[in-house]
């Protein structure tokens, strides 16, 4: 891709805009960076790039048409609908995301991870499960690191964690291996409904030829059914089933066949990370690293020894008997299910946050099994309460921000109990990101409880 001279547009100064901009700037092209928002709030990133030669849009975005851009990267949260990508379609302009961008640009070849939940788990055991190999492994993408900022660094093997965002812009985006975990309601505001959701899903297998390879989840219908469509060669994973070729649990064991028999390659309860979805994440990312050819022993080791990530069913601290988890990563009400069906204990749970249109009712049921006392807070709370309420569960405690909630389930809290951060909702409307949300929780349980009034 020739980009020398030509005019770009780079719509969001987030991290996946602000890494592109400084991408495209230093193979010479005309770089405009826009934002609606105002450069105020991005720190000196702007500032720096600026210095570099990237124009600087903030506060508005540009005419594309009249400004005879010759190509558009849009970040993942920038909807195809706003003004200058649609704008850009008709004109005929072309739009890739910095997904794709990177993509063009990557030195190696890709294993690319998505699914409603647990991708990000499963990107980092599976990048661990290559580098236990001795790959030199770049581990990338939603997960937090733009791809495009790395990508042309040396690595054996890129594992980029990818989004249903992302994926709607790819091109040509190929990964020699793909795996969809899971594909549940979520971003329903964004994608329209769920066939566009699935569709958005699907387009990670679009380009794989023949000797490429599909991952796919068997127990869950939606994902298993994207087989049919896929021209790579599909591996399956089951949690529940015995499978006659594929990864699965045999008596307690993950064993993998590809058709030259049975192979065991430990105890699924030898599996670090904790929960029944946890496991189905392992034996996904036992795939991904079989279908490259890893040998059962490297794969083992790192199912040992990964320990998980941040703000994904995290252990905080211990006050006064009780637990306290950070799950802030619990951004659709599937992922908080999941986050609550990994506990025995009762449960005081803190959830709500942006409302992406998502449905409450499976997670209320949830609620009413396993958690005693429910805080709510965010754009859904109200809507939670409501889905709670009608369940007959009424131990709702509202409340206004993040420091009030965690002080009112500290105050509810009994010894032997889990406090449980996991709001089934983005964190949009009162943090940047949920990381943000996760840290805060996270400083309130270490600074604040312990020298609390009611201690
Ligand atoms: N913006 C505009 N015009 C618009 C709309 C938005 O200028 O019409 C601007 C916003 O004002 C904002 C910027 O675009 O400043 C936001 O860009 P972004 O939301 O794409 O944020 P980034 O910081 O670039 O982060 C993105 C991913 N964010 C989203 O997909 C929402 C991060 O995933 C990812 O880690 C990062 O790129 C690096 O690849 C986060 C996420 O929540 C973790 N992902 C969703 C998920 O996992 O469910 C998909």
């Amino acid at each position: 891709m020739e980009l020398r001279g030509k005019k770009v547009l780079v719509i969001g100064a987030g991290k996946s805009g602000l890494a592109a901009a400084r991408f495209l700037v230093g193979r010479g092209a005309q770089t405009t960076l826009t934002d609606i928002k105002e450069a105020g709030v991005f720190g000196d990133g702007p500032a720096d790039l600026e210095a570099v030669g990237v124009r600087l849009c903030f506060g508005r975005h540009p005419d594309v048409t009249k400004d005879k851009y010759y190509l558009l990267v849009v970040s993942p949260g920038v909807p195809q609908t706003v003004a200058p990508v649609a704008a850009a379609y008709a004109g005929g302009i072309p739009v890739i995301g910095e997904l794709e961008l990177a993509y063009r640009f990557a030195a190696s070849p890709v294993v690319a991870i998505t699914g409603t939940n647990g991708k990000t788990t499963t990107t980092a055991l599976t990048g661990e499960i290559f580098r236990n190999a001795g790959y030199t492994t770049l581990v990338a993408g939603n997960i937090g690191t733009p791809l495009v900022a790395e990508v042309e660094k040396y690595s054996d093997v890129i594992v980029a964690e990818v989004s249903s965002f992302q994926l709607e812009t790819t091109v040509c985006f190929r990964p020699r291996i793909g795996v969809v975990l899971n594909i549940t309601p979520d971003h329903l505001d964004r994608h329209g409904n769920m066939n566009c959701y699935i569709e958005a899903k699907a387009r990670i297998f679009a380009n794989q030829g023949v000797n490429d390879y599909a991952v796919l989840n068997y127990d869950e219908p939606v994902t298993a059914a994207l087989a049919a469509g896929c021209r790579g060669r599909v591996i399956f994973f089951s949690r529940k089933h015995i499978l006659e070729k594929g990864v699965f649990v045999q008596d307690g064991r993950v064993v993998v066949e590809m058709g030259s028999g049975p192979e065991e390659i430990c105890g699924a309860d030898e599996v670090a990370i904790p929960g029944a979805h946890n496991l189905e994440n392992a034996l996904a990312a036992v795939a991904a690293a079989r279908a490259w050819g890893i040998d059962g022993r490297y794969i083992a080791g790192a199912l040992r020894n990964f320990k998980g990530v941040p703000h994904r069913l995290e252990f905080v601290s211990e006050i006064k008997g009780a637990k306290y988890v950070n799950d802030s990563k619990g951004t659709n009400p599937d992922a908080s299910i999941k986050a609550l069906e990994a506990y025995r204990e009762p449960v005081i749970l803190i959830a709500g946050g942006k409302n992406k249109g998502s449905d409450f009712g499976a997670f209320a049921d949830k609620i009413k099994e396993k958690v005693r006392v429910l805080v709510v807070l965010g754009q859904s709370a109200g809507l939670i309460a409501e889905a709670a309420r009608s369940r007959g569960f009424q131990n709702i405690l509202p409340a206004v921000n993040l420091e009030e909630a965690v002080l009112l389930a500290h105050r509810a809290a009994r010894p032997g109990e889990i406090v449980l951060l996991s709001p089934a909702c983005a964190s949009w409307d009162m943090f940047n990101s949920y990381e943000e949300r996760g840290d805060l929780f996270k400083e309130l349980v270490l600074k604040t409880l312990p020298g609390c009034s009611c201690c």
